[in-house]
């Protein structure tokens, strides 16, 4: 454990072997995102990500709610100017930028913020009980943390819209089927899915995890012939790393690769 990982009110972090599981633990708001938990997941997480005995992070919230929504109460009374000075963008924004693989494993409500968490995330394993939405309109607001890009990107347009202008819930299954989620798994596997999941991806090389995320990033933001031009410059850049030489005999040797991670 490092220092940032004690002494936390509202999430819970866990080690175990190369994965971190950080669970929002705000039950009595059913883990609305208040101030206080933005800044305690989203330092957990650059903690996290700058460990090099840390392969892949799970976020995971509680059965009932993986996270309701940023903390309506919270924000209820402020204006825009106090909205504008809150800053909330930044913090998220790092988030968002963790270079580590990130798996949120999704049971109940992932509503407004909670959502738009999910989609910050690489991976998305939803237990059949998983309900997402987003309802800002209802509140007179809009999604805030990416909800409206993120939603488009990940379903395209006219689900996104349906979803967002109706503000309408979407239930697990739907949500597997138009690729708002990664998969659906029954709500009592979930966390041992999860956990399956975040090893095998934390057994691989760290630096082809790095490569590939970045990589796919690129996808999202760029043209086809500059995202081309990412992906050939991590491709051949990692083979200056030890883990691309041990990799490679490994498979002659036929057995499994020892990674170093760098
Ligand atoms: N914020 C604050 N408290 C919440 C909350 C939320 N989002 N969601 C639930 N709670 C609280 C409830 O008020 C209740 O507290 P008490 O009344 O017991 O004190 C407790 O959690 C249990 O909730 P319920 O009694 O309502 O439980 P139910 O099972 O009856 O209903 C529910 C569960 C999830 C259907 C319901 O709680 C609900 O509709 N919650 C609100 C969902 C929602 O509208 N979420 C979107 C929030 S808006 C920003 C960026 C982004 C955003 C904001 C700012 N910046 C960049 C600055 C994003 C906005 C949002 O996410």
């Amino acid at each position: 454990m490092t220092e940032h990982e004690h002494e936390h009110e509202t999430i819970r972090v866990e080690r175990r072997g190369r994965v971190a599981w950080i669970q929002l633990d705000r039950p009595e708001a059913l883990n609305a995102l208040n101030t206080r938990l933005m800044h305690e997941l989203v330092g957990t997480a650059k903690g996290l990500d700058a460990d090099d005995s840390i392969g892949a992070i799970v976020i995971t919230g509680s059965e009932k709610a993986f996270a309701a929504g940023a903390d309506i109460k919270e924000m209820a009374g402020k204006s825009t100017a106090e909205m504008r000075a809150s800053n909330h963008f930044g913090p998220w924004l790092e988030f968002a930028s963790v270079q580590k693989p990130v798996i949120a494993a999704v049971s109940g409500y992932a509503l407004g913020g909670g959502c738009e968490l999910a989609l910050m995330c690489d991976i998305i394993l939803a237990a059949d009980t998983a309900q997402f939405g987003l309802p800002e309109v209802g509140l007179g607001v809009i999604p805030g943390i990416g909800g409206t890009q993120r939603l488009v990107r990940a379903v395209g347009y006219p689900k996104a819209a349906e979803i967002i202008l109706t503000g309408r819930r979407v239930g697990a299954e739907e949500a597997e089927r138009i690729g708002l989620v990664s998969r659906v798994v029954p709500a009592d596997a979930l966390l041992d899915e999860a956990g399956k999941v975040a090893e095998g991806i934390a057994a691989k090389s760290l630096p082809a995890l790095r490569a590939a995320k970045a990589t796919m990033d690129a996808a999202l933001e760029m043209p086809l012939a500059e995202g081309l031009a990412i992906e050939a410059e991590h491709f051949t850049g990692l083979f200056d790393t030890a883990d691309q030489k041990e990799g490679m005999a490994a498979f002659s040797e036929k057995r499994e690769p020892n990674f170093q991670h760098r």
